[in-house]
């Protein structure tokens, strides 16, 4: 079973590109993003915690995520591959996913690492603010979330570099012209 991290800033198009590794692969997904605003949605309590975090764009507790990931895994136990989106988002979140993998006999396959410029990251959350009706896609927000990926979340780059796992992909251009790059990342692990 492959194991695919899709990684990347606010923006970078992890939710995008999940999208066509799913309809192409027929993998199992994991957004942690999503499982959070249908909590949010459904007003649990773990909703409740997660909502003040979000709208402030900063990440939700990593026992919290960690217990949730830990549950969702299960749902996923015939899949021929599972897509982690905007997990892990924390060095914490990798050690765990690890753990948890361990404890199935089973690893990260490679993290695929969305390269792309801050200003473009800015400019397509905005944008996306106009219409997806999304808390956390206004400028104050967005630039909030940056600096959040910025201090917590970019430091697992080296955790997967130390690993041997870490594949960078140029995430600027036409969104096809993308997935090609991922595409012979997934063929080749
Ligand atoms: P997420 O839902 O993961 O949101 P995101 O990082 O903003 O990325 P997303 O996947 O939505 O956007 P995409 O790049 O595809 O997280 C939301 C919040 O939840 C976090 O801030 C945090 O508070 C919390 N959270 C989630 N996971 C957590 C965790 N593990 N631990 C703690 N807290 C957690 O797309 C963005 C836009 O770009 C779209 O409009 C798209 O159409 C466009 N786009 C994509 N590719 C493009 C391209 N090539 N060219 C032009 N536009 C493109």
């Amino acid at each position: 079973m492959k194991h695919i991290v899709l990684f990347g800033p606010p923006g970078s198009g992890k939710g995008t590109q999940s999208e066509n590794i799913i309809e192409k692969y027929g993998y199992g997904h994991i957004s942690t993003g999503d499982v959070l605003r249908a909590e949010i949605a459904n007003k649990t309590d773990l909703g409740k915690t997660a909502k003040d975090y979000i709208n402030k764009g900063q990440l939700v507790p990593d026992s919290l995520i960690i217990d949730m990931l830990d549950k969702k895994l299960d749902d996923f136990v015939n899949a021929q591959g599972i897509i982690f989106d905007g997990f892990p988002r924390t060095t914490a979140q990798a050690e765990a996913l690890k753990q948890m993998l361990q404890k199935r006999g089973t690893d990260v396959s490679v993290m695929l690492n969305l390269l792309v410029p801050e200003q473009e990251l800015i400019d397509r959350l905005v944008k996306r603010g106009e219409t997806s009706g999304r808390s956390d896609d206004n400028l104050e927000t967005i630039q909030s979330r940056l600096n959040t990926y910025n201090n917590q979340t970019a430091p697992v780059i080296d955790y997967y570099k130390a690993e041997g796992k870490l594949a960078n992909i140029k995430g600027l251009g036409t969104v096809s012209g993308i997935f090609e790059l991922i595409c012979e990342h997934i063929d080749a692990v």
